[in-house]
């Protein structure tokens, strides 16, 4: 009960920090701005920039000054959902609960609003707030590990990998590094840059990678479940979707159960990575739980 109200709490404070520094809908570009809001707005979980608070609190960091770069990663999140969704990747026609960026404004501006909130979000993640509460080395270093994590050797990349492998039979080790890739990179890459921003010594950073690398890799595991599992309504996308495209799964190498079993250890190894901090690391051992008991 106590973690619902943080979350919704933080929930409130990334769509406010959103609303601040996204652009607006006026101007010659005011359609272009709709189609990047439409999907930014559109709901979500927030837990890439929720995750990136969390490690700043952990090591009793304020976070002011972290939300461009909070709502920088949730720019880049969008994106890739947008292009996801993509008649010409996963052809899905909704998210977040209603019709697909594509869907309303055609496949160009929709390639374009990902392209937008992709590029914009580097605005965010070298913002004059973000320098106020950071040294450039410190936001250098964040800004080198984002990027890493999103482009050929991080998302884009799993992306690549996930397409190529639909309709194959790959091993679980593919399947494993497609995860750790395609969503594992931007989920980590979120909890180190608030490390970074904290200020975390070595063995700090290096607890809250492999924390990182833990919850993302049980974020993936119940992403697979939940599509054999959930509802489209729950969801908020296409239930099924997964099976219909002959994607390699979790569920499809295991049964149900040893998933589930899966990503409890995820969350478990997730957990005892964070044996280092305090009460204030509360927050995110929460998260862990909640991403294993989430239903959407
Ligand atoms: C197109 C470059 C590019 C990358 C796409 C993120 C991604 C890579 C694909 C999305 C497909 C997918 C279902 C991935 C599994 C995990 C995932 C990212 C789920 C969606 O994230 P949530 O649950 O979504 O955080 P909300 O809507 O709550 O933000």
């Amino acid at each position: 009960m106590e973690f619902k109200k943080y979350l919704n709490q933080q929930c409130t404070v990334v769509e406010q920090a959103l609303a601040r520094y996204m652009l607006t809908e006026d101007g010659p570009l005011a359609n272009h701005i709709r189609a990047m809001r439409y999907s930014l707005f559109a709901g979500g979980k927030r837990i890439r920039p929720i995750l990136a608070l969390a490690a700043a609190e952990a090591l009793h960091s304020t976070t002011e000054h972290l939300l461009p770069v909070a709502c920088a990663l949730e720019c880049i999140h969008t994106y890739s959902l947008i292009h996801d969704d993509l008649p010409a990747m996963d052809d899905d026609e909704l998210r977040r609960g209603k019709p697909t960026c594509h869907v309303v404004f055609g496949e160009a501006e929709a390639i374009l609003a990902g392209d937008g909130l992709l590029s914009f979000a580097f605005e965010l993640l070298s913002h004059p707030d973000a320098q106020q509460g950071m040294t450039p080395d410190a936001q250098l270093r964040m800004i080198n590990i984002i990027a890493h994590a999103i482009g050929p050797n991080g998302m884009v990349g799993g992306q690549s990998l996930d397409l190529a492998a639909e309709g194959q039979a790959i091993s679980f080790e593919h399947l494993r590094l497609i995860h750790g890739y395609k969503t594992g990179a931007l989920i980590t890459a979120s909890v180190q840059a608030g490390a970074i921003f904290g200020k975390a010594d070595e063995a700090q950073f290096a607890a809250l990678s492999q924390y990182g690398v833990q919850i993302g890799l049980a974020f993936q595991i119940v992403d697979d479940l939940l599509d054999v599992e959930g509802t489209t309504e729950d969801l908020g996308k296409t239930a099924g979707a997964d099976a219909q495209r002959s994607k390699a799964t979790y569920p499809a190498f295991f049964d149900i159960a040893k998933t589930k079993v899966l990503a409890q250890e995820a969350v478990d190894a997730a957990v005892t990575a964070l044996e280092i901090f305090d009460a204030k690391a509360e927050p995110l051992r929460a998260l862990a739980r909640y991403i294993y008991e989430r239903n959407n």
